[in-house]
């Protein structure tokens, strides 16, 4: 596997869908499953574009392009490892079984919200069935985390490994840096996952570093880095694997930087056709990883009209019928703002409450506006 920029990333479905020799590990049914998720997560973007167009969620992150980095590295790693996503992973979490309406919890902020409306739309948390770590807006702070975990499970002995996932513009961050120097030092069982879209919101990858790529920048902190093509699930499924093997087995930390393209904006808020040259997305429109992937299965006699028919009409029924159950369920109440931080609420807390509470009364409680959000 290569490194630098100026070397192709490793590679294992071509462009017509072959695989030449390469073994492949996932059974059939994992494989459908991998496509299954794929369509999913379009379809979510698809529909929470929509919600967010006509003014019902305030908020949401597009992820076409990036649909293999999340779903190949999902697929290398067991339910009981630990997963420190950025806001355009959600894909790992639906490959493991976590529910489109959980997720559609989230982006309405309502009473069954996993954060109860505290987070903004697209920062899920999952406990079950995967270890989906909160989101954290701000860029690069779940890297040390990362780290922290992977140190807690070397400490207890267990064979968990943490796998953090970030941007392109992430690498400037400085926990980047700490995390891969702690990382490096202690052989921590974790694996960076560096996901380079091309773009961090407008600034394009190569005017956020001057070094030769990203996955050679673990060398400075004794960790391993390979380049990946980021827009092959199998490719992804076999460096990630090849990364927690690594870690299980006491040897540290790998960077993986997966070299793939955002298609869409960088959010709801962004217009990407100012500054992103349409000759390019071209380009990267004839390495979709969904119809390559799409080409892998014709090639391996697993997919069929009708299988495609149903995936689909599966996930679009299935996200939309999500979309309506949260967008029916309540916010949560107004004393959830004050509760689950403190075991008992100190008095200053109480008194805004009360406050609040009583203004509450009198007045009735806030709507759920109208749907513009200041970001
Ligand atoms: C510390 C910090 N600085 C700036 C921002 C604003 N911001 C949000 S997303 C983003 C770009 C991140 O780009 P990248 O890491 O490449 O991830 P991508 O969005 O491309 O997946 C920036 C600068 C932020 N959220 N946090
Ligand atoms: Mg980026």
């Amino acid at each position: 596997m290569q490194t630098t920029q100026s070397t192709e990333p490793f590679r294992v479905i071509s462009g017509d869908g072959s695989v030449g020799n390469h073994q492949v590990a996932l059974t059939d049914e994992q494989l459908v499953h991998c496509y299954r998720t794929m369509l999913t997560v379009r379809a979510f973007d698809d529909v929470c574009m929509k919600l967010q167009r006509s003014g019902r969620i305030g908020f949401s992150v597009p992820n076409k392009g990036v649909e293999a980095c999340q779903v190949g590295a999902a697929s290398a790693l067991r339910q009981t490892d630990f997963f420190f996503p950025s806001y355009r992973d959600f894909g790992m979490a639906l490959y493991h079984g976590v529910q489109p309406v959980e997720m559609m919890h989230n982006m309405f902020g309502n009473a069954k919200d996993s954060a109860l409306g505290r987070q903004m739309p697209v920062h899920f948390s999952f406990v079950e069935p995967i270890k989906f770590f909160s989101i954290s807006s701000p860029i690069g702070t779940h890297l040390p985390q990362a780290v922290g975990a992977a140190r807690a499970f070397q400490m207890r002995g267990e064979d968990h490994v943490a796998l953090v996932s970030f941007g392109d513009g992430g690498t400037s961050s400085l926990g980047f840096h700490s995390a891969l120097n702690f990382a490096g030092v202690w052989k921590a069982p974790v694996i960076f996952l560096c996901q380079n879209n091309g773009w961090a919101i407008s600034c394009p990858a190569e005017e956020q570093t001057a070094s030769d790529g990203f996955a050679i920048k673990g060398q400075a902190y004794g960790v391993p880095g390979i380049k990946v093509d980021g827009n092959d699930v199998l490719a992804m499924h076999q460096a990630v694997s090849e990364a927690a093997e690594r870690a299980r087995r006491g040897e540290g930390p790998t960077l993986i930087e997966a070299v793939t393209y955002r298609m869409g904006g960088h959010s709801t808020s962004d217009d990407p056709s100012k500054y992103v040259p349409k000759e390019i997305l071209d380009q990267w429109a004839e390495k979709d990883p969904v119809q390559r992937f799409q080409s892998f299965l014709k090639q391996k006699g697993l997919w069929s009209e009708s299988l495609e028919a149903d995936l689909t009409r599966e996930a679009t029924e299935g996200i939309s019928a999500a979309a309506k159950e949260a967008e029916a369920t309540g916010a949560p109440g107004l004393e959830t703002i004050f509760s689950d931080v403190y075991a008992e609420l100190p008095a200053h807390l109480r008194a805004q409450g009360e406050a609040a509470f009583d203004l509450a009364r009198r007045k009735g409680s806030a709507d759920a506006g109208d749907g513009a959000f200041p970001l």
